[in-house]
């Protein structure tokens, strides 16, 4: 999920560029708004934390891009992609790495595993918005 900085800042594209370049399908994308009730259901495993209410606020701030994105091993290679939770300590060449500054507004999530990647796609998506195809060059990637 592109975050609202990332939104605002133009910076969807150019993300979502990286998962395409790298072979990965993108099987749905949708801009929302994600109310309260929702971003809280989402991020409710930090419910506890002291960051829980800043970040339940970041995440309602504005349009996010909500995408569902396949390939194999992605959950690994994607959180790879993105980089450290802190962008001061995500590497170089890194999506938070090369685009952000701060922990608070860090451009991305990525679901961790794959019981709260379904999770969460079953927060945010129908199963009749993902779509299931095949790439042209897919033999050329795996
Ligand atoms: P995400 O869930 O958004 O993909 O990020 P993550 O797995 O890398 O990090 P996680 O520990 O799940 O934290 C969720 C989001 O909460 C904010 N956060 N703030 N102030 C803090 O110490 C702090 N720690 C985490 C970040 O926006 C983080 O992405
Ligand atoms: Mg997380």
């Amino acid at each position: 999920m592109l975050k609202p900085d990332a939104v605002k800042r133009r910076l969807a594209g150019e993300v979502i560029g990286r998962f395409e370049k790298r072979g990965l399908k993108i099987l749905a994308a949708k801009m929302m708004v994600i109310n309260k009730e929702l971003a809280e259901t989402h991020y409710g495993e930090h419910a506890e934390k002291p960051f829980f209410k800043d970040l339940v606020d970041y995440i309602t701030s504005g349009p996010v891009l909500a995408t569902v994105i396949e390939g194999e091993e992605c959950i690994s290679m994607i959180r790879k992609m993105v980089g450290a939770t802190n962008p001061q300590e995500a590497d170089m060449g890194t999506i938070r790495g090369d685009y952000a500054i701060d922990t608070g507004r860090n451009i991305i999530h990525a679901s961790d595993a794959p019981d709260s990647a379904k999770r969460e796609i079953s927060l945010f998506f129908d199963e009749s918005e993902i779509c299931e195809y095949v790439l042209p060059d897919e033999e050329l990637i795996y």
